[in-house]
């Protein structure tokens, strides 16, 4: 054990602890900018400037290691004056129009500029060039707004393992992106939106639609539909106030009437539909032999990943497409059908807690309906953004149900927004299906459950065949396991691979926790558990038993996998 002194406090540290992690450990706050918990500690913006007795000049706390009887002070004049300088640099070359950011309210810098007291932006000089690349479509760049604290340099690279991005030039020329200064679209770029997470500012934010979905809303000649993710009714209260995961399901569908759609679906209707093909997939392949491991795709994040880095292994990506582009074929053809509608005066709108739901969308595959399946896509922060610009206080409507009958979901179809989930779901019905004589079928598969280091390996006997299942969340892992599944050094028949730490609760478009990245692990723990609670408290929890899929294959589809099926609710990759 080590001991210092921070802020004339006694402190005991393990050996190997940072300056700021001492601090943070006994409650003393040290400001940060480019630090990030575990995958950015590099000094870079020099905020965390501390004061250490006898060392030649002040020290970055992210930086520097507690030794046996160091003095520290986080608060005196010259550290307050070093900091504000500091932030005084970084505003002389940004673009502080900060009234019209996507991030304003909940951008870290400002934050700062509050707490230093800095009050006037006295530096004037030189400026970084200005890009801006929204050619995605799903992420939006603004280099105006970057203090390349290189956070998403990190995340990139350490979290997920694409590394799209860097800094790239020198001096007034640097700035974040990929190599080349290409276009992320024209980048291996999974299009996931880690990087907007955790983005201090508004330099890295979604591709934001809401005014294209506020025009559709106001044209009298359109009918607008809305289906909602699982993991956005654990999300959606967080803007608003209210704790990380308060389950907000009925709030948010009032507030989806208020704004003015014509019907509130849900996309975990169509989670169930997605495992009624998938198992169905699954067990074809079981009996065929093949291919396996069969793969989930229901993460456009995940999928666009493999078509750049695993060619090899796209036969083995279930062939179902994701809930949201099953919910828009069949809410264009099913749906309009039954309620008279023309598809052509349909306008589908996904709220997703996903960047990459967007291309997803836009894919040019995606448009099995005859028109384009799902026509807009709006993260979970943008829909906060839209109930505010309408003046609705979440916290403060009433509960009101889904719209009948693309809002019936089961408990299955909720946990897909969770890691471990599409694969709980998928186990539930094949062992159903499998075992139809069972007593008492299993329902909870608690091996699989819960956000893994790297992977999640389970052995799960349906039938009395043992199936190996593993569940990889964020693409760094996924990666990891996609290297040993191609080199034969795992074998596995079915594998669950979300984008996204933590699985959809976890996704690029989520909200951005109100007390910084940091106490993002926090907050997708909190989310997690209310999914599995909706579940737990619902009567149906599988898929197969959803009233409303089995209508829809009785009236329309015919049966799991029948050639209708296929046409509207299965895809294809590109290598
Ligand atoms: Fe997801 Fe999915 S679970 S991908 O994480 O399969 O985004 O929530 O909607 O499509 O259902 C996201 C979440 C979401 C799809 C479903």
């Amino acid at each position: 054990v080590i001991h210092l002194t921070i802020d004339r406090r006694p402190v005991s540290v393990e050996p190997g602890t940072t300056v700021l992690e001492a601090a943070r450990q006994n409650g003393i706050h040290i400001p940060t900018l480019c630090y990030l918990k575990d995958i950015n500690k590099i000094g870079a913006c020099r905020m965390c400037l501390v004061e250490v007795e006898g060392a030649r000049g002040l020290q970055t706390a992210c930086t520097t290691p507690c030794t046996e009887g160091m003095v520290v002070h986080t608060n005196s004049p010259a550290v307050r004056e070093a900091r504000k300088l500091v932030l005084e640099l970084l505003l002389s070359d940004h673009n502080i129009e900060c009234p019209t950011c996507l991030r304003a309210g909940n951008c870290e810098l400002m934050q700062l500029a509050q707490e230093m007291g800095v009050r006037t932006v006295p530096l004037k000089g030189a400026h970084h060039q200005v890009h801006r690349d929204v050619e995605s479509g799903a992420i939006a760049v603004d280099s105006s707004k970057c203090v390349l604290c290189q956070r998403c340099v990190a995340v990139c690279r350490e979290v997920q393992g694409v590394s799209a991005i860097s800094v790239t030039g020198r001096g007034f020329e640097s700035r974040v992106a990929p190599f080349f200064g290409v276009s992320l679209n024209d980048a291996a770029c999974a299009l996931c939106g880690q990087c907007t997470v955790v983005c201090p500012t508004g330099a890295l934010t979604e591709y934001d639609e809401t005014e294209a979905v506020w025009r559709a809303l106001l044209d009298p000649t359109k009918h607008v539909v809305v289906q909602t993710a699982p993991a956005v009714r654990v999300q959606i209260g967080e803007p608003f106030g209210l704790p990380p995961g308060a389950v907000s399901t009925g709030k948010m569908v009032a507030g989806l009437r208020r704004l003015g759609f014509d019907q509130v679906f849900d996309t975990v209707f169509s989670a169930d539909l997605t495992i009624m093909e998938e198992a169905t997939e699954l067990i074809q392949r079981l009996q065929k032999g093949g291919p396996l491991p069969l793969i989930t795709s229901c993460s456009p994040g995940w999928v666009k990943f493999a078509e750049h880095f695993f060619p090899n292994m796209l036969e083995n990506l279930s062939t179902c497409k994701s809930p949201q582009q099953m919910f828009g074929a069949l809410a264009k053809t099913y749906y309009a059908e039954k309620a008279g509608i023309d598809p052509a005066d349909m306008v589908v709108v996904s709220v997703m807690p996903c960047t990459a739901k967007k291309y997803e969308a836009n894919r040019p595959e995606m448009r099995d309906s005859g028109y384009q399946d799902v026509d807009y896509v709006l993260t979970t922060r943008e829909l906060a953004r839209m109930f505010r610009q309408a003046g609705i206080d979440l916290p403060s409507l009433p509960d009101e149900e889904f719209d009948n009958p693309l809002g019936i979901g089961t408990g299955a179809g909720t946990i897909f927004g969770t890691t471990g989930g599409v694969m709980e779901a998928a186990l539930r019905t094949a062992a159903a299906w499998l075992e139809p004589g069972s007593p008492s079928p299993k329902i909870e598969f608690q091996e699989v459950r819960g956000i893994p280091f790297q992977v999640r390996e389970a052995t799960v006997t349906l039938d009395g065949v043992t199936l190996n299942v593993a569940v990889a969340n964020g693409l760094g892992a996924a990666g990891w396991l996609m290297e040993e599944v191609s080199a034969g050094r795992k074998n596995y028949h079915f594998i669950e691979i979300m984008g996204c730490p933590g699985g959809c609760i976890g996704g690029g478009g989520q909200p951005i926790p109100a007390k910084g990245p940091d106490a993002l692990d926090e907050v997708r723990l909190a989310r997690i558990a209310s999914l599995y609670t909706i579940d737990e408290r619902m009567t149906i929890r599988r898929s197969h038993e959803n009233p409303a899929i089995q209508q829809v294959y009785a009236e329309y589809l015919g049966k799991p996998g029948s050639e209708r099926a296929h046409h509207l609710l299965h895809t294809h990759y590109q290598a």
